[in-house]
């Protein structure tokens, strides 16, 4: 069974799409589940109203994109759970071990007010993939040693107090899965970047696309190659109309002469494989008692998976009221 999440740090973008969501539908599984990473938004300072904002329209986005409603839930419904199983993890993991995380040093250290929850949050990582007893974890390269980290936890867990958990395994993406930010192809498409004229988001209107991906930087050879480290710009169009079309980008890029007909090319792709979903997803903003609904009823099955683990390590540990 795998599990992945998507944190509402930011509004969707193309590369969560080609890169995630359009694989979570394509190759999803009956018993998979996939979450909105609410909780993980808060690490550094973060706005509250547009944080819940936020959380709704990834929810929409995940529904909209084709993810079956009984596979998605809102992690903060679980705050219960994930918070107790957390604690646990937590007494089972050494200072040093989260400490080591690259991505603390590189987010949290020498930074002042650091937030704890920076340097614990990888620790709940550990609580969402092992509460429901996933066993494959897709995630980025940058996320890997977090799946390390909760495979550790589990196996220290189990041999310390009793077997409960299921050791989870890290499934990185295939390479080129990465969409590269337009305007700066040398960085990965974010949704929180500073700067968003490189970045499409799932929501923007076809104008605005188009837009973007008119001005997307490329370089200054002539004719169409794919020839990702010496034109990465060139080589992200052609990724991203690969991802949208289908082919290989190497392949597509015999279709072009000149980079203007390849940019539009792209943004026509972009366009059509963003629009039903964009489209879907107003139409569920617009009925939150749906979006309401489907939240609750995912929030149920995902503890209906897990309370038992939870309740099975906490026994084991000496904690809770004895039936
Ligand atoms: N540019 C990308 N290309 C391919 N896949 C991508 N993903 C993100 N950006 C790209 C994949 O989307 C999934 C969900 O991402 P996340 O919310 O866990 O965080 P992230 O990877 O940090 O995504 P962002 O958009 O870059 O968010 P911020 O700006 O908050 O850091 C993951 O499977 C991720 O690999």
């Amino acid at each position: 069974m795998r599990l992945s999440g998507i944190t509402p740090s930011g509004h969707a973008q193309l590369g969560n799409h080609l890169g995630a969501i359009q694989r979570w539908v394509s190759d999803g599984g009956p018993d998979d589940l996939y979450f909105v990473s609410d909780l993980h938004a808060m690490t550094t300072t973060h706005n509250p109203g547009r944080l819940r904002a936020r959380t709704s329209e990834m929810l929409a986005v995940l529904l909209a994109s084709g993810i079956p409603a009984e596979r998605v839930f809102v992690q903060s419904d679980l705050a219960r759970e994930l918070g107790a199983l957390t604690w646990i993890l937590e007494c089972t993991c050494s200072y040093g071990e989260a400490a080591r995380m690259i991505q603390f040093k590189e987010k949290g250290s020498g930074q002042p007010g650091v937030r704890l929850s920076l340097l614990t949050y990888p620790v709940l990582m550990a609580a969402d993939i092992l509460l429901p007893g996933a066993d494959e974890v897709p995630v980025g390269e940058d996320q890997n040693q977090h799946v390390e980290l909760a495979r550790a936890l589990a196996r220290r867990f189990n041999s310390t107090y009793g077997e409960v958990f299921t050791v989870p395994r890290a499934v990185l993406p295939p390479t080129g899965a990465r969409v590269r930010d337009l305007a700066d192809p040398e960085r990965k498409m974010s949704k929180s970047a500073r700067d968003a004229a490189g970045v499409v988001f799932v929501l923007d209107e076809p104008d605005l696309i188009r837009r973007k991906v008119r001005r997307a930087v490329t370089d200054g050879s002539t004719g169409v190659a794919y020839a990702p480290e010496e034109r990465p710009g060139v080589a992200n169009l052609l990724e991203i109309l690969a991802g949208c079309r289908g082919g290989r980008p190497a392949d597509l890029a015999g279709e072009f002469t000149s980079y203007g007909a390849l940019k539009e090319a792209v943004a026509d792709a972009v366009i059509e494989t963003l629009r039903p979903i964009r489209e879907r997803t107003v139409e569920l903003l617009a009925d939150p008692g749906e979006l309401a609904q489907v939240r609750a009823e995912g929030a149920a099955r995902a503890v209906e998976r897990g309370e038992h683990r939870l309740s099975s390590a906490m026994r084991l540990i000496g904690a809770g009221a004895q039936h």
